[in-house]
């Protein structure tokens, strides 16, 4: 029997990682990366320290409340819609996520959907599977233009600031950008971005890029009044939180023709998606690969462990959430 402290780790990762934790920790993980329910996932974290979640792991009172030794989650994700933080800092549980070192993989998948959905890529692959591509004509699958385009960015953290300096440096894109709080001048100036009201945005870009963290307050932000605001040729894409978007007035902005395409990488009920949106032709869909290249899930799985270990080990994560109400128990 060892004192060491006991984790959790809730989907395979990175075998060289989940080694280096278990060089710290008694470590209980899931590398076969079975689907655990709730109830089996708050069963195993009962007795556990910490924990490494990936995204998707609700932890709210109701978990905190039956597992009273746990001092730590870690999610290997920056955004931590996944945690009640709040009810983490009055049970005196340490939140952790993953920022910074998935900025610009992020940043490129949102270009990526951009281009696709403004030019039509996946649309033109799937005209010429099947068959359908038979001769040239001046009319052919006509997309909109990105280059020399308004670009809106809905929240400028640092992903949004990679889309922005993308967008103002390498397709001369005028950028306009909505945020809870205005960047610093020196901040806008070097990022190529000028602030504007969320209706102006939405009336005014080209293209509408979400890359903001969803809070209760921005359920359904881009709902049928929002998405009536934005120009006929305008394209959306969503790169952050699937409930964002109402959905079905997406689709059926999309079917009317109402706005020309969007881009998604997340959903609502994801991995579920809305039947309503696969039945659109003028979207892009991915199944939520943002940050999903090898060097970067690596560093945001190393990030997650680092917390675990720093806090574990001696009282210092790296990149906490609610320091200033966790006192470290040793
Ligand atoms: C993750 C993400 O892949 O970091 C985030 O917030 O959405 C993605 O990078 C996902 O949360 C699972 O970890």
């Amino acid at each position: 029997m060892t004192d060491r402290p006991r984790i959790l780790v809730s989907r395979a990762i990175f075998p060289e990682v989940l080694a280096q934790l278990a060089q710290h920790f008694d470590v209980e993980s899931n590398q076969d990366d079975a689907a655990w329910s709730r109830e089996e996932f708050v069963r195993r974290l009962q007795g556990k320290q910490g924990v490494l979640t990936t995204g998707s792991e609700r932890v709210d009172a109701e978990l905190l409340a039956a597992c009273p030794a746990l001092q730590i989650c870690a999610n290997m994700a920056v955004g931590y819609n996944n945690f009640d933080v709040p009810a983490m800092s009055a049970a005196g549980v340490l939140a952790t996520n993953a920022p910074g070192v998935l900025t610009e993989t992020t940043a490129d998948m949102g270009f990526a959907l951009l281009m696709a959905a403004a030019r039509r890529v996946t649309e033109g692959e799937h005209f010429l599977r099947a068959g359908a591509w038979k001769r040239w004509s001046y009319d052919m699958l006509l997309g909109q233009d990105v280059h020399g385009s308004t670009l809106g960015i809905v929240g400028m953290g640092r992903i949004g600031q990679g889309i922005a300096r993308r967008g103002a440096h390498g397709f001369g894109m005028k950028v306009i950008y909505h945020n809870r709080s205005r960047l610093p001048e020196a901040d806008e100036q070097a990022v190529g971005a000028r602030y504007v009201g969320l209706e102006e945005l939405l009336r005014s870009a080209d293209h509408v890029v979400l890359v903001l963290p969803y809070t209760p307050e921005a359920h359904h932000l881009i709902n049928a009044e929002r998405i009536a605001l934005m120009k006929p040729g305008a394209t959306l894409i969503n790169i952050a939180r699937g409930g964002l978007i109402d959905e079905n007035a997406l689709a059926a902005a999309l079917q009317a023709g109402r706005i020309a395409a969007a881009g998604l990488d997340v959903f609502e009920g994801e991995p579920q998606v809305n039947p309503a949106l696969l039945a659109c032709r003028n979207v892009v869909l991915t199944p939520h690969i943002g940050s999903a290249t090898g060097p970067t899930r690596m560093a945001m799985a190393q990030l997650a462990a680092d917390n675990l270990i720093g806090f574990l080990t001696q009282g210092k994560p790296v990149t906490p959430l609610n320091a200033d109400s966790v006192a470290h128990h040793g």
